[in-house]
């Protein structure tokens, strides 16, 4: 039977390639989640992939993941650098957990350079461009065999 994935992406995710093409390139989250859903029937995982731009919402996700989810991939956009409440959330999680940034956030202002999220992540990835999301999930299948 396929696992389930649950992708998240939080704050302003959902203006994906509409806005900030230099930093974000020009593909949409759309796109993104079409290229997910090929590669996830590919990789025999079933997605449940999510956008939102409220915290609690997100927080509310990752508590529904809990006993039906085999993993998370989490982009958490600016929440990264501020949310506790989404680390606690993922701390009651028990399958692996991807931090993913689409920007080399290293390379970019030192308040991006903290994530409350990677204390919990089994991996991080960041600057590989909305690519990451693939790349991610294949760890992700990868990571529960
Ligand atoms: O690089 C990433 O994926 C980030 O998580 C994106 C967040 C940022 O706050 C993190 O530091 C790094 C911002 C997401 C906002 O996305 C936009 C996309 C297009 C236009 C405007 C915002």
């Amino acid at each position: 039977m396929a696992r389930l994935i649950y992708i998240l992406n939080g704050p302003n995710l959902n203006l994906l390639g509409q806005r900030e093409p230099e930093v974000y390139g020009h593909t949409t989250l759309a796109d993104v989640e079409q290229a997910c859903a090929a590669l996830g029937a590919e990789l025999v995982l079933k997605l449940r992939f999510l956008q939102s731009n409220h915290e609690g919402q997100i927080v509310d996700w990752v508590q529904e993941a809990r006993g039906t989810a085999a993993g998370i991939i989490i982009n958490p956009a600016a929440l990264t650098h501020t949310s506790v409440a989404i680390l606690d959330a993922l701390n009651a999680f028990d399958g692996p957990v991807i931090e993913l940034h689409i920007s080399q956030v290293h390379k970019r202002e030192a308040f991006r350079h903290h994530s409350y999220v990677s204390q919990r992540a089994d991996a991080v990835m960041a600057g590989f461009g909305t690519h990451g999301y693939e790349l991610a999930l294949r760890q992700m299948a990868h990571l529960l065999v």
